[in-house]
């Protein structure tokens, strides 16, 4: 029977175009998908930014597959199941010192609405109420829910949706072609567009601020890392102004920058770090928030017998999650995964910067188990034209990569080898050769 394409109404697809010439994936293992005909594809995205130990690791299918068995729900409401315990406890091995209280969300979007409602009510419950402003950064993405819309800087994402939240800021990205090109990992030029903070804080004035939130790494716009100092600089202005610092790391989490977190990578501690994918490897939807003890304790006051924060979904620290999650965190822990990003670095670096020269380039960046590759926009096209169909050409040549606007993303599951980056570039170098 012919699969009827029809009824499914796709995420972030350009569903009629999709449905003339649909792209399916069905099978997957460690590095590769195979399509419904047994076409071969290399996974150069780790699916999108979440399989970062690779496709049907047995640990992890054993350990879903036996949790199925044993007990397949619990409710998270005022009742609870050792597994949920034993992951938040165990995630404290990976994030940055002093962010020791988990709370678990199913998505990376319900982490970032979850972290932005845990600093609206930490001002509240400490006697500043109108400290409601949330800040976000051009060019950043921090889901698709209604905050996560408002504080995200993608123009595309956020014009169908009309205003979706007030009290909404932007500092402006840091993505700087002029100064920066071709930059090696982290950028030379850049700190003091940090100070934009400042900007805002003169603007609004800091009592109305509650939060910053930013990607250490910005992911979806296409790979821009962060200018050297600017983290710094954000932390030192938010400290100096009583706003709460929100790292979104759903993408840099889990070992993607070479480290377990962005936050360890670039030596500085948010408030608060919102996770999702990598938490289960992609393969159960699982988030997460990670606060700060002190945002937490400033919860526990009042009744003993009073919910402190009336917030949580029906699948916060889903058993299958947290088997999902904990194995998956045995699978990094056997293999060093969560730092192989580090060790591969300078193949990484080697390869995607061996692009440079061919047509239509106009930057390539770098850093842990990132790569990006930036076009240049055709003339009198719309934009991402040149990235869409290197992508095409890629998965046409057994390469799955992302296209996102002008650029083109790399990143694989960490566990990727030489031969098969050399294979990723090689294909890229034939693909971007062709297209005009
Ligand atoms: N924050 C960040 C930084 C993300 O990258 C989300 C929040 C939302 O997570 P969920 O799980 O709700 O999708 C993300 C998601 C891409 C791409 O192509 C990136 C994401 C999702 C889909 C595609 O770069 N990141």
């Amino acid at each position: 029977m012919a699969l009827n394409l029809d009824a499914f109404w796709m995420p972030f697809t350009a569903n009629r175009d999709f449905k003339q010439a649909p792209r399916l994936l069905a099978k997957a293992k460690d590095m590769h998908y195979w399509t419904p005909e047994g076409r071969q594809i290399l996974d150069g995205t780790a699916g999108l930014w979440c399989v970062n130990a690779g496709h049907a690791r047995p640990r992890i299918v054993e350990a879903i597959a036996r949790q199925a068995g044993e007990m397949d729900f619990a409710p998270p409401f005022q009742m609870g199941h050792p597994l949920a315990f034993e992951l938040a406890d165990r995630l404290l091995k990976y994030t940055p010192e002093g962010l020791n209280r988990v709370f678990f969300t199913n998505s990376g979007s319900e982490s970032v609405e979850t972290a932005l409602k845990i600093a609206l009510a930490y001002h509240r419950i400490r006697g500043e109420a109108q400290r409601t402003r949330l800040i976000g950064r051009e060019r950043g993405y921090h889901g698709v829910n209604f905050a996560g819309t408002a504080l995200g800087g993608m123009g595309p994402n956020r014009k169908m949706f009309g205003s979706s939240l007030s009290g909404v800021d932007h500092l402006r990205h840091t993505h700087d072609l002029a100064r920066n090109a071709y930059t090696k990992g982290q950028p030379e030029h850049g700190a003091e567009l940090a100070d934009d903070l400042e900007r805002l804080v003169a603007l609004h004035d800091a009592s109305t601020i509650a939060a910053v939130i930013v990607e250490p790494m910005a992911g979806s716009t296409g790979v821009l890392l962060p200018p050297k100092g600017y983290l710094q600089r954000l932390r030192d202005i938010c400290d100096k102004h009583g706003i709460l610092l929100i790292f979104d790391e759903v993408i840099t989490g889990f070992g993607r920058l070479g480290a377990p977190f962005g936050a360890q990578q670039y030596g500085v501690t948010p408030d608060m770090i919102t996770a999702a994918k990598g938490i289960t490897n992609g393969c159960i939807p699982m988030g997460a928030v990670f606060a700060k003890q002190s945002v937490h304790d400033t919860f526990m006051q009042g009744p003993a017998a009073a919910i402190e924060l009336p917030h949580g979904y029906t699948y916060s620290g889903h058993p299958m999650a947290c088997a999902a999650a904990l194995a998956t965190l045995d699978t990094y822990d056997e293999e060093g995964l969560l730092t192989r990003g580090a060790l591969m670095h300078t193949k990484m670096e080697e390869a995607v910067h061996s692009l440079k020269g061919l047509p239509h380039i106009v930057d390539i960046r770098n850093t842990g188990m990132v790569g990006a590759i930036e076009f240049a926009q055709r003339p009198g096209a719309a934009p991402g034209r040149r990235a869409f169909e290197v992508f095409l050409g890629c998965w046409e040549e057994g390469v799955l990569l992302r296209a996102a606007g002008d650029n083109i993303a790399i990143s694989p599951p960490l566990i990727i080898n030489d031969s098969q980056i050399d294979q990723i570039v090689s294909t890229l170098e034939k693909v971007i050769k062709r297209i005009d």
